[in-house]
């Protein structure tokens, strides 16, 4: 790609009270039914899929030039929810190019981080104020442990790409569950 089909000129964003990013170029929506299977506790999941099919959590992304040397701007808004006893999460991505690493930083709420990476894994607590690190190769997902939407801001390489496949089949090694209002990591072998 040449040079001149980067982004030459400085510009800035604004993230909204709510956390909605400011201009967005592109959004995401995420509901239940299109994260079927990632929750545990399939009779659970059935039975909210059954009544209103809630919102899980949205994305308010500036796109950019998908190129190494850009990088992209986004928001998500995870909203306060459980299925069963796991808390709402995102559906988690390797990046397609595997290399890339990213940083989040927590505007409001509390939640988790999960990553994992050929049979390692780690949970690193977030709220607001913390920068948090995805180094390169892991796979990542990010889980609402509070009773209000967790909301971060994400910077990620112009040519990282989402590759859900991966992980989806893989599965998390970790689960971020509800037990008796404390949060509980368990490992997914001890569920
Ligand atoms: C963060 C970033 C985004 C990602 C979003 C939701 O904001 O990592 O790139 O899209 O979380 O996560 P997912 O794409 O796994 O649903
Ligand atoms: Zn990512």
């Amino acid at each position: 790609m040449s040079p001149t089909t980067l982004t030459d000129a400085p510009f800035s964003l604004v993230v909204d009270e709510q956390g909605v990013l400011k201009p967005a170029t592109s959004t995401v929506e995420r509901r239940l039914s299109q994260m079927k299977g990632m929750y545990h506790d399939a009779a659970a999941e059935d039975q909210l899929l059954a009544g209103d099919d809630p919102l899980v959590y949205e994305v308010f992304q500036y796109d950019m030039p998908e190129h190494v040397g850009e990088l992209v701007v986004c928001t998500t808004l995870l909203y306060p929810g459980r299925v069963g006893d796991e808390f709402f999460m995102t559906k988690g991505h390797y990046h397609e190019q595997r290399d890339r690493a990213e940083v989040y930083y927590g505007l409001s709420g509390e939640g988790q981080l999960v990553v994992a990476y050929e049979g390692q894994h780690h949970t690193v607590a977030m709220g607001p104020k913390t920068v948090a690190y995805v180094p390169p190769h892991w796979a990542h997902r990010t889980v609402n442990t509070g009773d209000e939407p967790f909301v971060f801001l994400a910077v990620y390489h112009g040519d990282a790409g989402h590759d859900y496949g991966s992980i989806e089949t893989e599965g998390f090694p970790q689960r971020v569950l509800d037990r008796d209002g404390s949060v509980a990591i368990v490992p997914q072998g001890e569920l």
